[in-house]
């Protein structure tokens, strides 16, 4: 008799998995295996026989080790495991493969891999995997939970649990000034969010994969707008903006404590203490032996190549960062990815940054001590380093934007297009005036928890959540004849940190992009509304928290794809948080000219709901402008402030976002 593993559930479906499949130690215990996993399956699935693949090199990182996309050993692997998946000829023999492989690899390699594979396979679309979070709770949630978990699903009967509550406030007290923003570091729907995007768009794997649309750009406007996301939330939390992280000698005055477990490693992510500094790493195990210093002269490299408007190939030759595609040239050489140019010359800044900030602790490996929360595109945004680093990366994108030519009256104007007023309005609150405050909300543990006794099993979790409003935006078309246009919103805080108004070259980094629609344009006046669930750079506050077993969307075309589905930035935190005063912003709408905006091509389908930040899966990124337009350059001469970089398609207006400090409860 042949035994089968059954996932989790009450509704089980087993595999019927053959004797040749199972690893050395399960083959011994077969039919012990059955009884012990076998009696809640309702259904049986039998599995085509396949070549075994050869798992000699992917099997070099441990089933009980962490996983991190940013070493280069790791990356390797996760590149031969993907090609492997990739190469399966049809359905039945990636499922073969996958569960061939699924009980001899790394758990974390296991599931990045297959779902990259999920998300670029012609005939895997449509597939829809459990949510990340759900799978590994451990990378989302606060170790002490686990325990209460197992407490609760092991003595309390289904239907009478009681779901977990995660306090806000558990990885540090106000004692520490950036623990204030922990709440928007540590929020399941970023951490989520990162994961999905760099699931999209790998860094290392084939070609076919890696080589898409303006990908090098995005990586730099996703990032970006993080950042200026970022520091929006820290001025309303009365903190300056981030530091850059770019003295590697200095010590490090912010420290974190994730409190993070890792349930696959069953350790502890560590810790990083006040006042480290960047020390030479030298860990064998990892295959990383290299000096700081490697960092300081691709850095130097970079630095060369912009300031002499071309990066060099292995041949030497000079590829020159012209002014709309030299953006993604210089993304995938600073991120940096199989795209780069000349990686042994430039090297790989962005990565490897994230490697030795994630070592910090144990640059020698003498402690036996993994990679800290920096390490994992799942953490690294709980990190406050994440945002001095990113700010870093920032910074070098906008020495080069500052080289490239200012975008003149007629590169901004739409003429014959006035927009004659903008407003945000909350439902039941007065024009002008968005309210936030905390919301309560569940999500279903018990898929990530193996070994357990069956069943759902809730975690409580607090996160910032503003009220639903809609903006209105009334329009000119004085052409005499129907338009199109590109209508783009973006929110930046009026004042800065002292209560100034900016110069237009520091605010400009300060706008978050909020949405971008196409609007037609009737002559004479048109009047536009547009709800905030509808936004171009957010997906579906369900989308983040659903179990998507109970959510997932059937038949055809309405089938999500989950990974792209899931990229995109979570609707609960379109706005900042805002201050219990008010928080004075101003809400900027352009109307920009769609012949000149415009990609041919048909953008109907699914997941096409958060492109701003994510792109359009299997199409081209769906705004020919340069990201960021209109704020990714310095201004024309004579531009110091908003009010004179305005041409008459663009409109500003004051509007107050208000934080009230009482928490909602979420209905399921
Ligand atoms: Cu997203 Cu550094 O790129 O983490």
């Amino acid at each position: 008799q042949e035994p089968s593993f059954v996932p989790k559930g009450e509704n089980a479906v087993a595999f019927d998995v053959p004797a040749k499949f199972l690893p050395e130690r399960y083959k011994q215990l077969g039919t012990q295996l059955e009884s012990r996993f076998g009696e809640a399956t309702s259904q049986k699935i039998s599995l085509v026989d396949i070549k075994e693949p050869n798992l000699t090199n992917i099997m070099r990182l441990g089933r009980h080790e962490n996983f991190s996309l940013f070493l280069p050993k790791h990356q390797n692997i996760a590149a031969e495991l993907i090609n492997i998946f990739m190469a399966a000829k049809n359905v039945d023999e990636l499922q073969s493969l996958g569960v061939y492989c699924r009980d001899r690899v790394n758990p974390y390699l296991f599931v990045y891999a297959f779902s990259v594979a999920l998300l670029h396979r012609p005939d895997t679309q449509g597939v829809n995997p459990p949510n990340f979070a759900q799978t590994f709770p451990d990378k989302y949630f606060q170790s002490g939970i686990f325990a209460k978990a197992r407490e609760e699903t092991s003595v309390v009967p289904t239907g009478s649990r009681m779901p977990i509550e995660i306090p806000r406030d558990y990885s540090a007290s106000d004692l520490d000034e950036e623990h204030r923003v922990a709440y928007w570091r540590e929020d399941i729907g970023v951490n989520l969010h990162h994961w999905h995007w760099h699931l999209v768009y790998p860094t290392n794997a084939a070609m076919s994969i890696v080589n898409k649309d303006r990908r090098g750009e995005l990586f730099y406007y996703m990032h970006n707008q993080l950042i200026a996301r970022y520091n929006v939330e820290r001025l309303c939390n009365k903190l300056k903006r981030v530091v850059k992280y770019s003295e590697f000698e200095k010590p490090i005055k912010e420290a974190y404590f994730p409190k993070l477990d890792s349930l696959v490693s069953s350790r502890t992510y560590p810790a990083r203490v006040s006042n480290q500094v960047l020390q030479n790493l030298n860990r064998q195990q990892d295959e990383i032996v290299m000096d700081v210093a490697a960092l300081e002269r691709w850095r130097d490299r970079i630095f060369g190549a912009i300031h002499s408007g071309f990066v060099m190939d292995r041949d030497g030759k000079q590829i020159p960062l012209t002014e709309n595609e030299g953006i993604d040239v210089l993304g995938n050489v600073l991120e940096s990815t199989i795209l780069s140019p000349n990686p042994d010359f430039y090297g790989n800044f962005h990565g490897m940054g994230h490697v030795f900030l994630s070592y910090i602790h144990d640059p020698d490996h003498r402690h036996l001590e993994n990679f800290g929360v920096m390490g994992d595109f799942a953490t690294t945004m709980r990190d406050p380093m994440f945002y001095r680093w990113h700010s870093y990366i920032d910074d070098i994108f906008l020495e080069y934007k500052a080289t490239l030519p200012r975008y003149n009256v007629g590169q901004l104007n739409y003429t014959g297009i006035t927009v004659d007023s903008v407003s945000m309005q909350g439902e039941g609150s007065k024009p002008n005036e968005i309210n936030t405050f905390w919301q309560q909300s569940d999500v279903d543990l018990s898929r990530g928890m193996d070994f357990q006794p069956r069943g759902s099993v809730f975690v409580r979790l607090t996160h910032l959540q503003h009220q639903p409003y809609t903006y209105n935006i009334t329009v000119n078309n004085a052409s005499g004849s129907p338009k199109m246009g590109m209508c783009r919103i973006f929110l930046a805080p009026k004042f800065d940190e002292r209560g100034n108004p900016w110069l237009f070259r520091d605010q400009k980094s300060m706008f978050i992009e909020l949405d971008k629609f196409k609007v037609n344009l009737k002559a004479g006046k048109n009047t536009i509304t547009r709800m905030s669930t509808q936004s171009s750079v957010t997906i579906p506050f369900e989308r983040t928290f659903s179990d998507l077993d109970t959510n997932r969307p059937t038949g055809g075309d309405a089938l999500a794809q989950f990974n792209f589905c899931n990229c995109g930035w979570p609707q609960h935190l379109l706005l900042p948080k805002g201050t219990p005063e008010g928080y004075v912003c101003q809400l900027f709408v352009m109307v920009s000219n769609y012949d000149l905006d415009k990609i041919d091509q048909d953008e109907t389908g699914v997941c096409n709901d958060a492109a701003s930040f994510c792109g359009l899966k299997d199409k081209k990124y769906p705004d020919r402008r340069s990201m960021g337009y209109p704020f990714d350059r310095m201004p024309r001469n004579g531009v110091d402030n908003l009010q004179q970089f305005l041409t008459p398609n663009m409109r500003v207006q004051d509007c107050i976002i208000r934080h009230n400090n009482r928490t909602i409860r979420r209905k399921n």
